[in-house]
C-alpha cells in the first residue's frame, strides 16, 4: 500500500483553497486503498503570531472540518500534530543538517516574512523542515497538496536525500522521498478579490475567499462584490482575466462538470447570470458538509476519540522513523 500524508494549519476557518487544493483530494484517495495520515498542523500554526485561546477551538475546527469534508477514521489516520512529539524531535536533527541557503530560497518565507517585517521569528524561516519532518516520519509517497506546496515538497525530497547520503552510506537509506500529488484544476485558488493573489487565511479582508463555514446570504454576498472585468463573455485562459479563470474554475470544482460542459453553459453569458450560478453551485456543494461540521462540533467525546486513536497509530509508525534516524546519526541508545 502506498502512504499518503497531508495536512492543513489550524490558523482559522478553513475556505475553499484548502478544500479544493488539498482535503477533496485526500477524500478521493480513500478509496483507492491507500493507507492515510492526515494532521492538523498547530506547530506550524504558530509559526506567525497567534492567539493561545484560538488555537485550541482552530484545531478542532480543522479536525472536524476534516471529518465532514468526508475524511473518514475508518480508512484514514487524523491526528493533531503536536500530540505525536517525533514531529517536532526530528525537526531537531533535519535542522542540524540542513543548508540555511536552502531555507533563504522559499517563496512562501519571503512573502510571510515581508509581512513581518522585523519581528519575523525563527520558526517561521525553520517552516519547510517541520514540514519535512512532517512528512519523513511517515515514509509517505505521495503528499496531495496545493501548487503553492511544491518548492516545500522538492525541499524535502532534497532533504531526505542529503540525510540519506551523509548518515545511510552503504546501509539502508532510513528517510523515503515523497512525491507530491498536485491536482490541475483547483490547485491554485486565488482570491475573489484578486485573480493573481492566491485565496488566503492570512488574508485580512474577508471578502477574499470563500470560508468552509460561510453562510448561503454570505457565500452568495461575497460572490456578488468579487472582483470581476469588462470584457465579453466568459473564458478560460485568457492572461487579462485572471478572475474570470479562477471563477470558471472554481464553478466546474464546485458543479463536478467537465470544463467542456461548463465552456457549454456560460459561453456568451454575462456576469450578472454566472454570479448566482456559482454562488448556488457553491452553496450546493457545501451545504452538506456544514450540516456534518455542526453535527461533529457538538460531539466532541466523538472528535477527541477520533484523534486520540489517529495520534496513537501516527505515533507508532513516526516513533519507528525516529528511532532509525537517530540510530543512523550516532546516537546512543540503551536498548
Ligand atoms: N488558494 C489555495 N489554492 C489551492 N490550495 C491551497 N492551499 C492553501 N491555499 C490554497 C492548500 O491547502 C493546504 C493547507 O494549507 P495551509 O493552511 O497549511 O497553509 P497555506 O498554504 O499557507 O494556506 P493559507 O490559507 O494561505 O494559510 P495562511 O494564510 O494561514 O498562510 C496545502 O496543501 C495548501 O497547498
Amino acid at each position: 500500500k502506498q502512504r499518503i500524508l497531508s495536512g492543513v494549519q489550524p490558523t482559522g476557518s478553513l475556505h475553499l483553497g484548502n478544500y479544493l487544493g488539498a482535503i477533496k483530494q485526500w477524500v478521493a484517495r480513500q478509496e483507492d486503498g491507500y493507507e492515510n495520515f492526515f494532521c492538523a498542523v498547530d506547530l506550524h500554526a504558530i509559526t506567525v503570531p497567534h492567539d493561545p485561546k484560538k488555537l485550541k477551538q482552530d484545531t478542532m475546527m480543522a479536525a472536524a472540518t476534516y471529518l465532514a469534508a468526508g475524511v473518514d477514521p475508518a480508512k484514514s489516520k487524523i491526528f493533531v500534530q503536536s500530540h505525536v512529539s517525533a514531529h517536532s524531535e526530528l525537526t531537531w536533527l533535519l535542522n542540524c543538517m540542513t543548508p540555511m541557503s536552502w531555507l533563504e530560497r522559499m517563496i512562501q518565507y519571503k512573502e510571510k516574512a515581508r509581512k513581518q517585517g522585523e519581528n519575523v521569528g525563527v520558526g517561521l524561516f525553520d517552516y519547510p523542515v517541520l514540514m519535512a519532518a512532517d512528512i519523513l516520519l511517515y515514509q509517505a509517497d505521495l503528499v496531495p497538496v496545493g501548487e503553492d506546496q511544491r518548492q516545500h515538497l522538492e525541499l524535502t525530497r532534497d532533504i531526505a536525500r542529503r540525510f540519506n547520503d551523509q548518515y545511510c552510506k552503504r546501509k539502508r537509506p532510513v528517510l523515503k522521498e515523497p512525491t507530491a500529488l498536485i491536482l490541475k484544476d483547483g490547485a491554485r485558488v486565488m482570491s475573489l478579490q484578486d485573480g493573481t493573489s492566491k485565496m488566503s487565511k492570512s488574508d485580512p479582508n474577508d471578502g477574499s475567499r470563500i470560508n468552509l463555514t460561510d453562510s448561503a446570504d454570505v457565500i452568495a454576498r461575497k460572490i456578488k462584490k468579487c472582483k470581476t472585468d469588462a470584457f465579453d463573455g466568459l473564458e478560460w485562459g485568457n492572461p487579462e482575466r485572471p478572475e474570470c479563470t479562477n471563477l470558471l474554475t472554481l464553478y466546474q470544482a464546485l458543479s463536478g462538470q467537465t470544463r467542456e460542459e461548463v465552456e457549454k453553459e456560460v459561453t456568451g453569458m454575462r456576469w450578472g447570470a454566472f454570479k448566482p450560478l456559482l454562488a448556488d453551485a457553491a452553496v450546493a456543494h457545501l451545504s452538506p458538509i456544514q450540516l456534518r461540521y455542526e453535527e461533529i462540533m457538538q460531539d466532541k467525546a466523538y472528535l477527541h476519540q477520533v484523534l486520540r486513536e489517529g495520534a496513537e497509530a501516527a505515533d507508532e509508525v513516526a516513533s519507528q522513523t525516529l528511532s532509525w534516524a537517530k540510530d543512523a546519526m550516532g546516537f546512543c541508545s540503551l536498548k
